[in-house]
C-alpha cells in the first residue's frame, strides 16, 4: 500500500545519529517492514496525516530529545502547558536510581508551586473551556444521565473543598475514598488536590482494611449504595464492617462522609451511626461556590494508592503533583493523540491507578470531555452477602452485552479506552447473535449482533490497559468494534510509574497485534538477563526502566526501605518492573507478564501471598499455594492448593467456605476458580514451595513437569496429579 512506503521511506530516511538509541536499531533500518510482513497494522494515511505524530520519523526526533535533554524537553512542556504560581529551582530533576550509591530519590520540578486542580479547572475555565462539558454521566440504567460544564464542576469541587476544609481537613492529610463511578468521584479527588490534601481511592473496602489505614486519615468518602447490573451493593455496609475493624487497631474516623445514591438505596433504608455519618446532600451544597487554592510544592503528595505485592502486605503507592500532572497530561495527549473535540471514555474505575490518571487528571488536564459510567463496566463483585456466586468478573452487560457501543454512540465517543479482560468478555457475546435479557432492547434491537447494530462511526482510537492483550482479540477489538479504522493504544504501565510507559502513538507506528510496541518519550526500557547485564537486539528477559521519568512513584508510604529492595535492589542501576519482556528483530516490545509472584485477574493484580493467607486464615486449612492459570475471560485465573488440617475431610461446604473466606478478607476477584485438595505440596529441602511444579499441574501441562528430583518428597507430585480433577 502507498501508506507502507510512506513508513518504510520515512524510517530509512532517518539521520543515522539516531541509531545510537539502541533499542531503536531494528526499526530505523527499517528492514523488517520493507520486507513485506503481514502482521503489521498500518494507520491509515487521513488519520496519520492529522495525527499529532505523524510519523516514525517525527516521533524518533522527539524521542531522541527527550533522551538526551530529558531536563530541557520535560520543563518545556511543563513551563508552557501549565500553570505555575512559581517556577521550579535550577535543577529540573534530581535523582539517585543507584542502590550503591546511596537512599533512591527521584524529585522533578521541586521548588515549584502549582496545584493540580487548578490546572484541570481553573486554567482551561481561563483559557475559554467554561462551557464546555468536562463530565457526562452515564447512569448503571439506560435512560439515566448527567452532565458537567467546566465550570459547573469547579463550583461542585469548590463546595467540596470548602466543606472538607470546615471539618479540619489540611494540606497534607489523608482523605480516604470509597466511591463508585458517580461523578462525585472525580470531584472527591480534585476537591482534596484542591486543598493539598492526599487522596487515597479503593476499589474495595475489605475488612482487612486496618493493615491499609498507616495514613491515620480522619476523614471517609462514601456513599450508600450502587447499583452494578441488576444488583444493589451497599457500599456503606462494607465501609461500616471496615472501621469496625480498623477500631479495633486504634484508628478513629471522626466523619463518614456518605453520598445518598438515590436510585440505588434511599437514606430511610441506610445503617446510620449518629454523630459519625453525615449526608454529603445536606452538607455540601450549602458551602461557597469558590474556594482559594492551597499552593503545593511539585513534590508535595498528591495521591496513595493501594497495590498488591508479592508479599502479603499491600503497597502504599505515592505520587506527587507536578512530575505526575506533567506525565500524564503529555501521555495523555499523545498516546490518543487527542483533539479538542473528542469525546473520551475509559472503562476504568477511578480506585485503579488507570481511573486516577485516565479518568481524572490526564483527560482533565487536557481540557477533555469525559464520559464515567456507573455502571458494570469493568469486572469487580464486592458483594459480601455469604452467598458464592462465582461470578467476580462481569462484562458490561446490562440490560445486554452491547451497552457498551450503545453508550459510545449516545454520547459519540471518539477515544474508547479499556481492558483485555472487558474486550474478551464482549469478544465472547459480541459474536453471537442477541439472546436477550430485556424486552424493550429485544424489540428494538431483534436478531443483530450486539456490536454492529450500533453505529460506532464516532470511534476514532481505541485504547488497551491491564495485561498483555492476545492477539485475537485485539483483531476483533480492531475488525470489529473500530471497523479497521481506528488504531490500538496497547499501554503497557503500572501503578508505580503514573502513566503510560511502553505505548503506540498512533498515526505514527504500524502496529502488531499484541505489541505495546515502543516507549513514550523520556522512558528508557532495558531488558536484563538474571545476572542484571542489559541486552540488545531481540532478545527476551527482565523489564527494568533507566533513568527516571516525572510521572514515577517516588516511595511507598511509610516504607523506603521496600520502596528500594522491592524496585530498585533487583538489578541495581535500574528500575526493576517485575514483567517479563521480549523485543522482536523491528525493535518492538512484547510484554510477556509478571515474573513475581502476582496473578493479574482482569488486569488487576493479586499477589499469591495475599490470597494464601486468607486460605491459611481459615480454621480448617494447613497450608495453601496459589498459583495463576490461563483463563480465557480473565485473563489468569486463580488456581489454589489447599492442605487440610489433619483428619478434617474435603467436602463441598468446606470448599465454599474457603471460597468465602478470601472473599471476605480480599474481595470477590480474589476468589480462586479452583480448589485442589492437597494432601501435601511439593517444597524444596528448604522448604520452598516449587510453584512451577504447581503451575504445570494447575495447567494439567504434566508431561512438562521438568526435574522434580529437588523435592523433599517427589511422592507428592503423584498424589497431586491423582486428585485434580476429583
Ligand atoms: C496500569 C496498570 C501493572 C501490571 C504491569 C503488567 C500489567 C498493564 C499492560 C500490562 C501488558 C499492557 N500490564 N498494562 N501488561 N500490556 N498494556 O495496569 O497498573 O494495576 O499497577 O498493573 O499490569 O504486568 O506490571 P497496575
Amino acid at each position: 500500500t502507498t501508506n507502507h512506503l510512506r513508513h518504510v521511506e520515512s524510517m530509512a530516511s532517518l539521520p543515522s545519529g539516531a541509531g545510537k538509541i539502541s533499542h531503536l536499531n531494528a526499526v530505523i533500518l527499517g528492514e523488517a517492514l520493507a520486507s513485506e510482513e503481514n502482521d503489521f497494522v498500518f494507520p491509515s494515511d487521513d488519520f496519520s496525516r492529522q495525527a499529532l505524530i505523524p510519523s516514525p520519523h517525527k516521533y524518533l526526533e522527539m524521542y531522541k530529545r527527550s533522551i538526551e535533554d530529558p531536563a530541557g524537553f520535560w520543563s518545556g512542556i511543563a513551563s508552557s502547558q501549565f500553570y505555575w504560581k512559581q517556577k521550579w529551582g535550577d535543577q529540573v530533576c534530581s535523582e539517585n536510581l543507584d542502590v550503591r550509591k546511596g537512599d533512591i530519590k527521584i524529585e522533578w520540578f521541586k521548588g515549584g508551586i502549582t496545584n493540580i486542580c487548578y490546572n484541570c479547572l481553573d486554567r482551561n475555565i481561563d483559557a475559554g473551556l467554561a462551557d464546555k462539558i468536562a463530565l457526562y454521566w452515564e447512569s448503571n440504567e439506560p435512560g439515566f444521565d448527567a452532565h458537567l460544564t467546566y465550570s459547573q464542576l469547579l463550583h461542585r469541587v469548590c463546595q467540596l473543598a470548602n466543606y472538607l476544609k470546615s471539618i479540619g481537613v489540611r494540606k497534607g492529610d489523608a482523605v480516604i475514598v470509597y466511591l463508585p463511578m458517580l461523578m462525585e468521584l472525580p470531584i472527591t479527588m480534585l476537591a482534596c488536590a484542591r486543598i493539598g490534601a492526599v487522596h487515597s481511592v479503593y476499589i474495595l473496602l475489605p475488612h482487612k482494611i486496618v493493615e491499609k489505614l498507616d495514613c491515620k486519615p480522619k476523614v471517609v468518602i462514601t456513599c450508600n449504595a450502587v447499583r452494578r447490573g441488576p444488583k444493589t451493593i451497599n457500599l456503606k455496609d462494607i465501609v461500616d464492617a471496615a472501621l469496625v475493624e480498623s477500631a479495633k487497631n486504634g484508628i478513629s474516623i471522626d466523619v463518614c462522609l456518605t453520598y445518598e445514591n438515590q436510585s440505588a438505596l434511599k437514606r430511610e433504608s441506610t445503617k446510620w451511626q449518629e454523630g459519625r455519618d453525615v449526608w454529603w446532600e445536606d452538607v455540601v451544597p450549602k458551602y461557597p461556590t469558590t474556594c482559594d487554592v492551597e499552593w503545593v510544592d511539585a513534590e508535595d503528595p498528591l495521591f496513595l494508592l493501594y497495590t498488591s505485592g508479592s508479599t502479603g502486605k499491600p503497597k502504599g503507592v505515592l505520587h506527587t503533583t507536578g512530575g505526575y500532572m506533567v506525565y500524564t497530561a503529555t501521555t495523555f495527549k499523545y498516546a490518543f493523540d487527542y483533539k479538542e473535540s473528542d469525546v473520551y471514555w475509559c472503562t476504568a474505575d477511578c480506585g485503579w491507578i488507570t481511573g486516577h490518571s485516565y479518568v481524572t487528571y490526564g483527560p482533565m488536564l487536557n481540557g477533555a470531555t469525559v464520559v464515567v459510567y456507573e455502571g458494570v463496566s469493568f469486572f469487580v463483585d464486592v458483594s459480601i452477602d455469604s452467598n458464592i456466586s462465582i461470578c467476580y468478573m462481569q462484562a458490561p452487560n446490562y440490560p445486554d452485552s452491547g451497552r457498551c457501543w450503545d453508550i459510545v454512540d449516545k454520547y459519540k465517543v471518539t477515544i474508547f479506552y479499556t481492558a483485555p479482560t472487558l474486550v474478551r468478555s464482549l469478544m465472547r457475546d459480541g459474536d453471537e447473535a442477541s439472546c436477550i435479557s430485556n424486552l424493550v432492547y429485544t424489540l428494538k434491537y431483534p436478531v443483530q449482533n450486539y456490536v454492529t447494530r450500533y453505529s460506532r462511526k464516532s470511534l476514532r482510537v481505541l485504547g488497551s490497559v491491564g495485561e498483555p492483550i492476545n492477539p485475537s482479540a485485539w483483531r476483533w477489538f480492531f475488525n470489529v468494534v473500530g471497523g479497521s479504522r481506528c488504531p490500538i493504544s496497547d499501554t503497557w504501565w503500572q501503578t508505580e510509574t503514573g502513566g503510560f510507559m511502553i505505548t503506540p502513538l498512533p498515526g505514527a507506528w504500524p502496529q502488531k497485534p499484541g505489541s505495546a510496541t515502543f516507549p513514550f518519550f523520556g522512558v528508557q526500557p532495558v531488558i536484563v538477563d538474571e545476572k542484571g547485564t542489559e541486552i540488545d537486539g531481540e532478545c527476551s528477559g527482565y523489564l527494568c526502566v533507566k533513568g527516571s521519568w516525572p510521572g514515577a512513584f517516588r516511595t511507598l508510604y511509610g516504607d523506603h526501605e521496600r520502596y528500594e529492595t522491592t524496585y530498585f535492589r533487583p538489578f541495581p542501576g535500574y528500575y526493576f518492573t517485575g514483567d517479563g519482556c521480549s523485543r522482536d528483530k523491528d525493535g518492538y516490545h512484547w510484554l510477556t507478564g509478571r515474573v513475581d509472584d502476582v496473578i493479574n485477574v482482569s488486569g488487576h493484580r493479586i499477589g499469591t501471598a495475599e490470597v494464601e493467607s486468607a486460605l491459611v486464615s481459615h480454621p480448617q486449612c494447613a497450608e495453601a499455594a496459589v498459583v495463576g492459570v490461563e483463563h480465557e475471560v480473565k485473563g489468569q485465573g486463580i488456581y489454589a492448593f489447599v492442605t487440610l488440617v489433619e483428619g478434617v475431610p474435603y467436602s463441598e461446604e468446606l470448599r465454599k467456605s474457603l471460597i468465602l473466606t478470601v472473599r471476605n478478607q480480599i474481595g470477590a476477584f480474589a476468589a480462586p476458580d479452583k480448589i485442589h485438595w492437597a494432601p501435601g505440596l511439593p517444597k524444596t529441602r528448604s522448604g520452598k514451595i516449587m510453584r512451577r511444579i504447581l503451575r504445570k499441574i494447575a495447567s494439567r501441562q504434566l508431561d512438562e513437569l521438568g526435574d522434580i528430583s529437588t523435592l523433599a518428597e517427589p511422592g507428592v507430585v503423584d498424589q497431586l496429579i491423582a486428585l485434580a480433577d476429583s
